[in-house]
C-alpha cells in the first residue's frame, strides 16, 4: 500500500464529525427548549481509526488513493432514539436537510442482518470548507433505538475480541439478547404516548421554572424587599403544587411585574 498522509486525509472528516455533532445536538436542544418532544435522544460521533481504515481497504481491495471515494464511514455519527417510531422521524429530518445530501440508505431494521443487527444507515455527502478549500466528503449516519444500540455495542465488543469468530454458545446467547431487545422496543411502543406526554410536561415545567428563577433574580435588583418576600413565598407554594398551569400563571405575573418595574 502506498504512503498515506493521515493528517491531511483525516482532518476534514474530523471537522465533519464535529459539525454534524453540533448540528444534531442543537436540534435536540431546540426541541427541548421549545417544550417539544425530541425524536433524537442522544448523538455521538467517531472518526474511524487508521488501522480500521486500512483493514477495510485491504478487505475490499481499495488502493490508498481511492480511500476517500470508496470508504463511506470514515466519519460516523450515531443518533439514538427512545422509540422505533422516532427513527423514521429522524430519517425524514436528514432527508430534508439542505446542508447534506443522502446518497444511500440501508434499512437493517426491516431487513435485520443475520447477526441480529438492527439499525438504519444513511450515507451522506457533506460539504466542507477546509483550509485547503471546498470539498465534499462521505459520512455515515447510524440511527437506532437505545435497545438496538445496547445489543450492537455488546456484539461489536465480542466480535472484536474473537476476531469475528464468536463461540457458538455465546452466539446463541447473543441471538436471544437480540430477540429480547426487539421485544423491549415493541413493549416500549405500547406505552410510548404516555412516556412522551410525561416528558413534554417535564420539559415545560423545567423551562417555566428556569424563567421564573431568572425573573426572581432580576426582580431582586429593582423590587421592594417586602414584595420579594411575597414572591418567594408564592413561588414555593406554586412549585410544591406541581401544577403546570399554576407555574405558567405565576410566570406571567412575574413577567408583568418585571415590565412594570422596567417602565
Ligand atoms: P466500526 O468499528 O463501527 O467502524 P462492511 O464492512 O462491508 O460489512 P459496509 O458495507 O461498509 O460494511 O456497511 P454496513 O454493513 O451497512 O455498515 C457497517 C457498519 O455498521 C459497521 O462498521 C458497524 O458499525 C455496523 N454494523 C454492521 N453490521 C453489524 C453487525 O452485525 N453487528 C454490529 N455490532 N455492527 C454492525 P464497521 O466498519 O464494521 O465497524
Amino acid at each position: 500500500m502506498g504512503i498515506i498522509n493521515w493528517k491531511e486525509l483525516l482532518y476534514p472528516y474530523e471537522q465533519a464529525v464535529e459539525e454534524l455533532l453540533l448540528k444534531f445536538r442543537s436540534l435536540e436542544k431546540e426541541c427541548r427548549r421549545l417544550g417539544m418532544y425530541s425524536p433524537i435522544d442522544s448523538v455521538s460521533g467517531r472518526l474511524k481509526r487508521p488501522a480500521s481504515i486500512l483493514d477495510k481497504a485491504g478487505k475490499k481491495q481499495i488502493p490508498p488513493d481511492k480511500i476517500e471515494e470508496k470508504i463511506e464511514d470514515i466519519a460516523g455519527i450515531r443518533i439514538l432514539c427512545q422509540f422505533v417510531e422516532d427513527i423514521e422521524k429522524v430519517v425524514q429530518i436528514v432527508r430534508t436537510r439542505a446542508d447534506m445530501r443522502v446518497v444511500e440508505e440501508r434499512d437493517y431494521i426491516t431487513n435485520t442482518k443475520p447477526s441480529g443487527y438492527r439499525s438504519y444507515h444513511m450515507i451522506i455527502r457533506y460539504p466542507l470548507n477546509t483550509a485547503l478549500g471546498y470539498k465534499e466528503i462521505f459520512a455515515e449516519i447510524q440511527i437506532r433505538t437505545n435497545a438496538m444500540n445496547f445489543w450492537a455495542t455488546a456484539e461489536h465488543s465480542l466480535r472484536y475480541k474473537y476476531s469475528g469468530n464468536i463461540p457458538q454458545h455465546l452466539q446463541e446467547r447473543l441471538t436471544n439478547c437480540a430477540e429480547a431487545a426487539f421485544r423491549l422496543d415493541q413493549e416500549m411502543t405500547t406505552i410510548r404516548e404516555e412516556i412522551t406526554n410525561a416528558q413534554i410536561l417535564n420539559e415545560i415545567r423545567d423551562n417555566l421554572t428556569a424563567n421564573i428563577l431568572d425573573n426572581i433574580q432580576n426582580l431582586y435588583f429593582v423590587a421592594k424587599l417586602e414584595d420579594m418576600d411575597e414572591i418567594n413565598k408564592e413561588f414555593v407554594e406554586v412549585w410544591n403544587s406541581e401544577d403546570v398551569d399554576a407555574l405558567r400563571a405565576f410566570n406571567d405575573k412575574l413577567n408583568v411585574l418585571a415590565e412594570m418595574y422596567r417602565v
